[in-house]
């Protein structure tokens, strides 16, 4: 793995808790962890459950007992670390979005194309298609049972930066993550609109927004999502926020639905509050993060008298990804998520298929986020370039 702050944490929990969550054909077995201060990197293997740790991870890709690349670096890094582990012929799991750019995006799409031919596997980590009952709900929409999709309504509200005072983190310049509240939140929800629907994204008209130009630059090294702040008053220095603080659009899917998408880091209150709605002929389907063991659905079928939304509680063995798990009606939780994208990617490279989202999907997200990025700046409706 390399890179091992937030997402670092949150993979690390998924792979120490595959191999006993579920019985696997091919076991996981956290050899290298990679970092570049070496002292923070030892103690993250310590506190993470690695066995080694280093500090320069050309070194580590080179390695005969290295299978698998877990790259869960900013974004400005993806496409050499990706690259490089797949001309060196090991599988690749990369953080959303895939790159920071659609023509990086493309070229490690290519990669991992003729990496395929030779049997090396890649997936980009998008783990909220992971939720249990976003997977119930795609098979319910699969089985027709809200007719035809003709609406989806989905957001992505956060607000860990609405201080002014928060320092200038690399997730607020553009050069290190591409994107701001857009490709770092907005690529979620579209990848779930498009997972759920089975419909791609295939015009936008958007609106971006930063509404604080300058912040503090850190003063210390990042933890968690941020970095420390330097002290509040006169004589800080400032840097320019160069991405989206927030990022709103309406799209036409192809085949045949509306959309709306909210982005934001600055809705007070919102700590990662996830929601998507998608409204066919004969029924709804709503999910809410904040009670992601729970789906609400409504179908026209009912009789008027008892037609409603109808509460599923997403626990049962039954439902998707939860027959290793708890009894009816003990939740599950956030990471649950990631140990459900390590068990399919380990599924997929067991019994070579193509783990999803590939590459190529992941690439066809950047390019709906660049058509957001153009429409944001010229004003008009704009095409999503085809993937292929
Ligand atoms: C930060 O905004 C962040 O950690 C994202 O990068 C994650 O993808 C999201 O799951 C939570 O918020």
């Amino acid at each position: 793995m390399i890179g091992y702050a937030f997402m670092g944490a949150a993979h690390s929990q998924a792979w120490r808790t595959v191999n006993h969550a579920y019985d696997l054909p091919l076991k996981a077995r956290m050899r290298v962890v990679c970092g570049r201060d070496g002292g923070a990197v030892a103690a993250a293997a310590d506190q993470l459950g690695w066995e080694e740790h280093a500090t320069d991870w050309r070194q580590v890709i080179a390695r005969d007992d290295i299978d698998l690349v877990d790259v869960c670096t900013p974004g400005d890094s993806h496409a050499e670390i990706t690259l490089a582990a797949l001309a060196a012929g090991k599988h690749v799991l990369c953080e959303k979005p895939l790159a920071n750019t659609v023509d990086e995006a493309r070229t490690m799409t290519e990669a991992a194309l003729a990496a395929q031919a030779q049997g090396i596997r890649s997936m980009c980590g998008f783990n909220y298609r992971r939720v249990p009952a976003v997977a119930l709900m795609r098979q319910l929409i699969a089985a027709g049972k809200i007719g035809t999709i003709r609406q989806v309504r989905a957001a992505y509200l956060q607000d860990w930066i609405i201080d002014p005072d928060f320092p200038l983190v690399w997730r607020l310049q553009k050069e290190r993550a591409g994107s701001g509240a857009l490709g770092d939140i907005g690529a979620h929800i579209i990848d779930l609109a498009q997972h759920l629907t089975d419909q791609r994204i295939s015009t936008v008209t958007a609106l971006t927004e930063t509404f604080i130009p300058q912040r503090p630059l850190p003063t210390s090294a990042p933890t968690g999502l941020g970095g420390g702040a330097g002290p509040a008053g006169e004589g800080r220095e400032m840097g320019e926020v160069t991405v989206d603080d927030a990022a709103l659009f309406l799209a036409r899917l192809d085949g045949g639905a509306i959309a709306t998408f909210e982005a934001t880091r600055f809705a007070a209150g919102r700590k990662n509050a996830i929601t998507i709605e998608i409204n066919g002929s004969t029924g709804s389907l709503a999910f809410d993060f904040e009670r992601m063991n729970e789906l609400q659905y409504h179908s026209t079928a009912a009789p008027i008298a008892e037609q409603g939304f109808t509460r599923i509680l997403v626990t049962e063995p039954e439902h998707p990804y939860l027959a290793p798990w708890w009894p009816p009606g003990h939740t599950i939780g956030y990471e649950h998520t990631f140990t459900h994208q390590a068990h399919d990617l380990i599924q997929a490279i067991h019994s070579d298929t193509d783990p999803s989202p590939s590459f190529t999907e992941a690439l066809q997200i950047q390019q709906v986020l660049h058509a957001v990025g153009e429409s944001a700046g010229n004003g008009r409706w704009t095409s999503v370039e085809k993937a292929a």
